[in-house]
Order: structure tokens, then C-alpha cells, then sequence
């Protein structure tokens, strides 16, 4: 306990929580400047994001339904804009992702975190790439602008990104450094940069002529500070969606009311992904885990104290 108040009582809370405002305060007036509307996010549904990686559920039971703690909105992100009139969306989004304990050390997970979810009806990939690229240059020259002196309490100097921010394709980076080339890649960049296609859940968009390319990607911080965004162009047919659902071996049952809603052609076209937030301020601010950016951390594996 006494190191769990240790750590409250650290000096540099103050600073990063100040860069963390400031960053905060520039995506939300950016949305606002680009008419992207704000919704609050949800915690407990019957569906989730089933995550292609090993990890471990999170569940209650109320008045008899099972309900799943959000590991992300991207079901709701999709839902949202059946609404005639909301063509851009974001939502402030915490999720919790009871990630394996091997991933302790890692220093970029938290078990419970906040995204900055954002969904785009009738865009493409380039569009969000446009629009995100954007959204970083105007928050980092907002932070550096107004945290001057708390980066440099920090030992920050924070570099402004040079746009566009460069794409890569996820081959293209394999061929070069390997298999672990995100980390490779984010080890010698100066500047966040993209990577697309990447196999993931069924929910990305894989091209139908292409198959085994996926319209989706990442951003990544440099200097090692690994992956920031996710995201993509989303699959909005009932079939596909089954049969990539199946590929994965996603069990059906608990989307049976969203794949219904596919069927009837209802889902819409769109694009987006989510930044973590903390993984932002931990890059920003220059931390070597992501722990030193948050009051209460949830580190995979540790024991929650407070
Ligand atoms: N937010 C991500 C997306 O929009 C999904 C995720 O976090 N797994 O694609």
C-alpha cells in the first residue's frame, strides 16, 4: 500500500496530467473544427470486440444476461452511424482487457485504458489518414505550445511530426527487418507513421480481389514506443462477415442480433480506429512505462491496489 501511495504522491503527476489536459483539450476542439460529434461510450453489452489474441474475458451476469465489459466500441462505433444524420462519430471509450501477464513488462499495457475511438460513414482509409494525421500535428503543436515548461520539467523535447505521416505496407516492412518489424520499424522512426494490412479481427475489410490484403492499419509512435492507433475500413456484408467470423473461429452466438442487422443490409460503409490515450501521453511525455502516466495503474499480471 505504501508504494501504491508512493506512487500517487509522485512529483511528475502533475506535469503529465497538465500535457494530458492539453492533449485532451486539442483532440476534442479538433473534432469539434471538423463537425465530428462526440457520444459517450458504453461499458457493459451483449457483444464486444472478440480480440484476436490471447486474453482473458470480462463478464457480469444481471437479471440473468450475460453482458461483456467493453474491450472496444468498434460494434457500437458501426451501429452508431446508422443514424441518417451523423456521418462522423467518436466516443471517449474506456476498455478493460485482462491481457496476459507476460505482457507486464512491456510497458505499452494497461488492463484497463481509455481510446479515442473515432468512425467515419462513407470514407476511405486515405480520408482517415488525412483527417488523423491532422489530428496529431494540431495536438502536438498545441502541447508543445501550452506545456512548455512541463516538458521540460520532464526531459521532454517533443518533435513536431512531419505530414504526411509516411505508409508503409506491412510487407514491405517484413522484408526488411523480419518478423518483428512493428518494433524494428517504431525503433528507428523519427516521426508516427503508418502501416497497413495487417490479418486481424473480422471486422477489418479484406479486399474481395485481393484476398489475404486487409484494408486496415496502425499508427506507431517512434523511438520504440510502438503501436498508437488501430483501425480500418470495416466489413459491412452479412456473409463475409460470417465467413471471416468463422476463419477466426469467433463463436457467432453473441452477435447473432448485430449479424441480423447485416442481414438486412443495414450496416453501413465506414472507416475509423482508436488512439490510446495513455500510450499518447506516455510518448509525449517520454515515460518508460506506461504505469508513470496514470494515478491507479493496471498493469497485466499486478496486483490492483487501489
Ligand atoms: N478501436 C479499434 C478500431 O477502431 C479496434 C480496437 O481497439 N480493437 O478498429
Amino acid at each position: 500500500m505504501q508504494a501504491a501511495i508512493s506512487h500517487i504522491r509522485a512529483e511528475e503527476h502533475s506535469n503529465i496530467l497538465r500535457v494530458q489536459s492539453a492533449a485532451l483539450k486539442a483532440i476534442h476542439d479538433y473534432m469539434y473544427e471538423n463537425r465530428v460529434v462526440q457520444a459517450m461510450p458504453i461499458i457493459l453489452s451483449p457483444a464486444t470486440d472478440p480480440l484476436n489474441h490471447h486474453h482473458f474475458d470480462a463478464k457480469v451476469e444481471y437479471y440473468g444476461q450475460k453482458l461483456n465489459l467493453t474491450k472496444s466500441m468498434i460494434i457500437h462505433k458501426q451501429l452508431s452511424l446508422l443514424n441518417d444524420g451523423i456521418d462522423r462519430i467518436y466516443f471517449m471509450s474506456p476498455n478493460v482487457r485482462l491481457e496476459d501477464a507476460k505482457l507486464r513488462d512491456s510497458g505499452r499495457h494497461l488492463f484497463e485504458f481509455t481510446q479515442v475511438d473515432i468512425e467515419f460513414k462513407n470514407k476511405s482509409k486515405g480520408d482517415f489518414f488525412k483527417f488523423v494525421d491532422g489530428m496529431l500535428a494540431h495536438t502536438f503543436k498545441f502541447v508543445s505550445k501550452e506545456c512548455a515548461k512541463e516538458l521540460e520539467a520532464l526531459g521532454r523535447d517533443l518533435r513536431m511530426p512531419k505530414l504526411p505521416l509516411r505508409v508503409y505496407e506491412s510487407e514491405e516492412l517484413m522484408a526488411e527487418y523480419g518478423k518483428d518489424f512493428e518494433k524494428t520499424a517504431s525503433e528507428k522512426a523519427k516521426d508516427p507513421f503508418w502501416i497497413t494490412n495487417f490479418r486481424r479481427e473480422f471486422y477489418d475489410r479484406e479486399d474481395k480481389q485481393r484476398k489475404g490484403y486487409f484494408h486496415n492499419y496502425d499508427v506507431f509512435w517512434p523511438e520504440g514506443y510502438g503501436e498508437a492507433l488501430s483501425g480500418g475500413e470495416r466489413e459491412w456484408e452479412h456473409d463475409e462477415i460470417v465467413r471471416k467470423m468463422r476463419e477466426r473461429k469467433t463463436d457467432t452466438k453473441p452477435f447473432d442480433t448485430y449479424l441480423k442487422v447485416a442481414s438486412q443490409g443495414l450496416i453501413p460503409k465506414t472507416v475509423g480506429g482508436g488512439l490510446g490515450i495513455e500510450r499518447m501521453v506516455r510518448f509525449m511525455t517520454g515515460r518508460k512505462h506506461i504505469r508513470e502516466v496514470t494515478m491507479f495503474p493496471r498493469v497485466p499480471g499486478e496486483e490492483i491496489i487501489f
